[in-house]
């Protein structure tokens, strides 16, 4: 693979709705490259380290609730500009008001739930890629 990385997460409410294909392919189809794929339930500790920014604010609790409800599936995608290629693609964080066109403001909306159910994660700069990837699939460091 060349150029940066990234660690993306399809939630678990994109697992529960079979929208994986759909993100992967959104993901695909804008040309870059799924280097590894991993489909698991996060524990709790997982969740607190790739989480280590928002473990003290309010609403962290509702994000592990959510973020263990279920299987998520775990990708690191590469290419040049990646990150913000994958931000872009993934839109706001809250899908509400998310663009039309990205995959919160395409197939996401706010079901009343205490945490955002906004379908997908993505790093939000290569440093924060690189401390995820080490999270989520050790074996690739
Ligand atoms: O990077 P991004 O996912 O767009 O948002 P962050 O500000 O990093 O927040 C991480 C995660 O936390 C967000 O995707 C949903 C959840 N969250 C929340 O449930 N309520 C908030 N007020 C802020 C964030
Ligand atoms: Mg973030």
């Amino acid at each position: 693979s060349t150029g940066e990385r990234v660690l993306v997460l399809i939630k678990p409410d994109a697992v529960q709705r079979r929208l994986t294909g759909e993100i992967l392919r959104r993901i695909e189809a804008k040309g870059y490259e799924l280097v590894a794929l991993r489909v698991l339930t996060p524990d709790a500790a997982t969740l607190a380290a790739h989480y280590a920014e928002h473990v003290t604010k309010p609403f962290y609790p509702g994000v592990v609730d959510y973020m263990t409800s279920g299987p998520v599936v775990a990708a690191v995608v590469a290419g040049q500009r990646v990150v913000e290629g994958v931000r872009s693609l993934m839109g706001a964080t809250d899908p509400t008001t998310a663009a039309p066109g990205t995959i919160r403001g395409d197939l996401g909306r706010d079901w009343g739930t205490s945490a955002i159910q906004n379908l997908v994660h993505g790093s939000d700069s290569a440093e924060s890629a690189a401390r995820e990837i080490a999270i989520w699939f050790p074996e690739l460091t």
